[in-house]
């Protein structure tokens, strides 16, 4: 079942050059915004990344630059400061991509493939990829095309999906690649609730707006008011720019469950989202309308599921758990399908909105008499 990804490793590469094949160099090293890294930061770190685990740690190799390991480490060089640093120039991350490969390969002749390492190198990049187009986006430098929205046609079918009470397994299963943070696979209660079919257009979102949506103060939490008062927050940009019939992206946690309120209903947990979207693909394939179009917040917090181990990047996950970070699942239209799977935890702050995020509703049912 799990096909070596030599080839994925060289499909993504070429995936990753083609994403900023219409950028200048000056694009590539300058800083669009404080909260994204420049664009050659991501490239370098993509081969940085690449070089510790599957050439310096899996086949016991000096790194190749260690030198530049602090300046491409996410957490000894935060994003905020990239744009001050001395970095590579395009040019040098681009060869510095091409060297590291070479290594990779080298070592995958002398020593094969490791299916947990080098799936997670490779999605490493993937991912890189959709952080890279949201700097993107702020800059105005997507290719044309992009963003890859879709009108949503739910025409004749109910708003509501109905998920009846019951256990589910909720993480991700045994003899697939999955993050620490999806395991250990274990057995939830939910009980029953119903979540929408479709996610939150544009179209409703203005709906929200114009209808005091940003004034209406019994629909905000405190820390969501607080901040939408700090930062004078009172539309969302992209809603009233798009398509009505597309969902709404680039709306934070914050708004989100402001507007959840404003329909008398509320976001989904996320062991609630996780069991829609199984249970649906086991019952009812595509029930659920436009999952991969943007992330879709939930009410939990980013947190370790019961007898969580980290491994084997102890930074990847445990460091953002507690109550900081609210959960993101679903995938956006930046998302490679190889990230993008039912048990995929994403998180971010709840202020965020440079995410490819929406919203999908839920709301209890009426307890059955
Ligand atoms: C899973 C998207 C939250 O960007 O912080 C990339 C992915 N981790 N490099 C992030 C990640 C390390 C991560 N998210
Ligand atoms: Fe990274």
């Amino acid at each position: 079942m799990y096909a070596p990804p030599v080839d994925a490793l060289a499909q993504a590469r070429e995936r990753t050059f083609a994403l900023v094949a219409h950028l200048d160099d000056a694009d590539l090293e300058r800083q669009v915004d404080p909260l994204m890294s420049p664009l050659a930061w991501d490239l370098a770190h993509i081969a940085a990344y690449e070089d510790l685990w599957l050439v310096h740690r899996y086949a016991g190799e000096p790194l190749l630059y260690p030198e530049l390991a602090a300046r491409y480490d996410a957490f000894e060089t935060p994003r905020a400061v990239r744009g001050e640093i001395e970095l590579l120039d395009a040019e040098g991350a681009r060869e510095y991509l091409a060297a590291v490969r070479e290594r990779t390969l080298a070592a995958i002749d002398a020593h094969g493939v490791d299916p947990v390492l080098h799936e997670m190198v490779l999605r490493h990049e993937l991912q890189h990829t959709e952080t890279m187009r949201q700097a993107m986006r702020l800059g105005d430098l997507l290719a044309p095309g992009e963003p890859l929205l879709h009108s949503l046609d739910g025409h004749g079918r109910s708003a509501w999906v109905e998920i009846p009470a019951g256990a589910f397994a909720m993480g991700a299963a045994d003899g697939v690649f999955s993050y620490d943070n999806e395991r250990p696979r274990h057995r939830v209660e939910v009980g029953a609730f119903r979540i929408a079919r479709r996610p939150v257009t544009n179209a409703t979102w203005l709906h929200f707006t114009e209808g005091g949506g940003y004034q209406r103060r019994e629909w905000w939490s405190d820390e969501g008011w607080a901040w939408k008062e700090d930062y004078d927050i009172t539309h969302c940009h992209d809603a009233e720019a798009g398509l009505p019939d597309v969902p709404v992206c680039h709306v934070s946690w914050f708004e989100a469950d402001a507007f959840a309120r404003s329909r008398g209903a509320r976001l989904p947990t996320e062991a609630e989202w996780e069991k829609a979207a199984t249970w649906t693909q086991r019952t009812d394939p595509g029930a659920l309308d436009g999952i991969g179009q943007a992330w879709e917040w939930t009410s939990s917090w980013f947190d370790g599921y019961p007898g969580f181990v980290a491994h084997p990047y102890r930074e990847y996950s445990e460091v953002f758990f507690g109550t900081q970070y609210r959960v993101l699942r679903g995938g956006s239209w930046a998302t490679d399908p190889r990230i993008a799977t039912a048990t995929f935890r994403n998180w971010d702050l709840p202020q965020r909105r440079q995410i490819f995020a929406g919203v999908r509703l839920a709301s209890d049912l009426p307890e059955e008499s």
